[in-house]
């Protein structure tokens, strides 16, 4: 099998209720659950920050969430304290199924923050997933989970330009959604040869 699903960040922050709660948010975990019955090799990644981690607005003073700021590797939406390493709101939905192969953990650099689960926000910075995928002889990716405008519209983006062919199941996604953020990542994911299913 050279196909392998990518299920991004189904976690209880991302969730209603949750610190960073994207509307609808826990109603990809069917769905999901029912694609990964589908595929022989299933990745899970999981937005891993350290307390005190620089995108969150909170170690900005002055700052308040959704504003964004200046770093040295460009402009970066600052977000309420979310995903904090082994807390309950770090932790998978509890009805996903977490039996996968691999789970891929990001964003724990404390300076620097990361939507994709191939790169940091740098674009530049691995996280080792394109080897484990191409190590194994995978060359065609499915993906859903959250957010479909920022961590799964990352990975979808860095995916393609690592030459994977890509499918986005858009009705197992939700979005954030912010000052139009959802269309300009479906307009850029389609300019990328994405193909995204709904
Ligand atoms: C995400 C904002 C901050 C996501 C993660 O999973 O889309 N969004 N951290
Ligand atoms: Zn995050």
């Amino acid at each position: 099998m050279t196909q392998a699903l990518i299920v991004v960040d189904v976690q209880n922050d991302f969730c209603p209720g949750g610190a960073l709660a994207v509307p609808g948010g826990d109603e990809v975990v069917a769905p999901i659950n029912a694609m990964m019955a589908q595929f022989e090799t299933v990745i899970l990644t999981q937005d891993w920050h350290p307390a005190g981690h620089s995108s969150f607005a909170s170690a900005h003073p002055g700052k308040a969430p959704f504003e964004t700021v200046e770093m040295p590797y460009g402009t970066q939406v600052l977000w309420p304290d979310h995903c904090v390493q082994g807390t309950g709101g770090a932790a998978f939905h509890k009805d996903l199924r977490t039996d996968g192969d691999l789970i891929i953990r990001k964003g724990f650099r404390p300076a620097i923050d990361s939507y994709s689960g191939f790169f940091e926000n740098d674009r530049t910075t691995p996280t080792g997933l394109e080897g484990y995928l191409r190590s194994r002889g995978i060359t065609r990716l499915a993906l859903a989970g959250l957010a479909t405008d920022f961590c799964v519209a990352f990975t979808a983006l860095d995916a393609a330009r690592l030459g994977f062919e890509v499918t986005v199941n858009l009705a197992a996604c939700r979005a954030i959604d912010l000052d139009g953020s959802l269309q300009a990542a479906l307009d850029q994911m389609k300019e990328a040869g994405i193909a995204l299913q709904s």
